[in-house]
């Protein structure tokens, strides 16, 4: 019985060892172990050799070195055939990929594209400027005299550790950096962020963002800024909406005008957004000032300019019917993913 034991073992440690990498190895298993002239096969032929008192006890080892070998082929069976699925999902190029997530863009940065895209068409160049600036970027050079009231901290947020340095109120400082270069034409876009100390609330921010936009060459009339807005405006809100300016006043342009279109949500019936008016005010604009011109050591009487500025906040707002402002800056990435666009 000793003998038989031994001799079993032997097989079991042969078996453990008998290679097994792929398909054809495991059939060549089977067939030396399990075939019909194989291992198991002639050790249960040696039953009838066994002496009758044995049989019981040769039997339990037979059977269980029988199991141990059929286990042993069908774990190579299968980790054989799943190494063979492995491979072939390695290498078969139908199969879908792996989707991975995109990113997309935030509503302000769509909206500032659009913007920026249409001036770009008519040989504007985009430009961008500091957030932080002193006052004579802001304010100064802008024609706003020493005691406004756009220059009050109640409005402007200031530097603590040096008040001669403010978080920008438009992206006009960009506007008169462009033009302390002296190189000229200009024609130029300048979209940013801005700053004013207000209320946060759900139709006003402490900052927003603007695009201004500056044109500024010999013979430059007001007959242009109009062409040009017009010409933005139907690109932008489409070919029949109306167009109106009203007079109005900023110290940096003389004359200055709001421009309004006919509301391009109930077309001029009246509603919440027009406030029952049919028109919307979408800019502001004008003729730079010739003071404004000087302090940038450009000549008044030989060069005029035109200017305007817009925000983006508004007009993305009504395009992607968001109700609160405040949904810009909380980057909820439920809000975020929302928005998609080409450009
Ligand atoms: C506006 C409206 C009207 C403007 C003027 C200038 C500059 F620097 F040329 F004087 N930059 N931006 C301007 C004019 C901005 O925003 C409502």
């Amino acid at each position: 019985m000793q003998e038989l034991l031994n001799k079993l073992e032997a097989y079991k440690k042969e078996m453990a060892e008998f290679p097994a990498a792929d398909e054809k190895q495991v059939e060549e298993f089977r067939i030396k172990y399990l075939g019909t002239k194989g291992l198991l096969k002639s050790i249960m032929g040696e039953m009838k050799n066994v002496p009758v008192e044995q049989k019981k006890e040769a039997g339990q080892l037979l059977n269980e070195f029988k199991q141990f070998t059929e286990e042993l082929y069908e774990k190579r069976k299968t980790s054989s055939s799943n190494g063979e699925e492995k491979i072939a999902g390695e290498t078969d190029l139908s199969l879908p990929g792996e989707e991975l997530p995109i990113g997309s863009r935030h509503p302000i940065t769509l909206m500032r594209n659009r913007i920026v895209s249409i001036f770009q068409r008519l040989g504007f160049a985009v430009a961008e400027g500091p957030e932080i600036e002193d006052d004579w970027h802001n304010f100064g050079a802008l024609n706003l005299p020493e005691h406004h009231p756009a220059r009050d901290m109640q409005d402007t947020f200031y530097v603590q550790q040096n008040p001669s340095f403010l978080l920008r109120t438009h992206t006009s400082n960009v506007q008169i950096r462009e033009m302390e270069k002296g190189v000229l034409p200009i024609r130029g876009i300048y979209p940013g962020r801005v700053y004013r100390n207000e209320t946060v609330s759900a139709r006003s921010h402490c900052f927003f963002h603007q695009v201004e936009g500056l044109y500024i060459d010999e013979n430059v009339s007001f007959a242009d800024l109009k062409q040009t807005l017009y010409f933005f405006v139907k690109e932008m809100y489409g070919k029949d909406v109306k167009v109106r300016f009203r007079p109005s006043y900023f110290p940096f342009t003389e004359p200055s005008a709001e421009m309004d279109v006919s509301c391009f949500i109930c077309g001029g019936e009246g509603c919440n957004v027009c406030k029952k008016t049919g028109w919307v005010e979408i800019l502001g604009c004008g003729m730079v000032h010739p003071n404004v011109l000087s302090n940038c050591n450009i000549d008044p009487n030989k060069y005029t300019g035109f200017a305007f500025g817009m925000g983006i906040e508004r007009p993305a707002m009504l395009k992607y019917g968001i109700n609160d402002i405040r949904l810009f800056s909380e980057n909820d990435v439920r809000f975020l993913k929302q928005f998609s666009s080409s450009i």
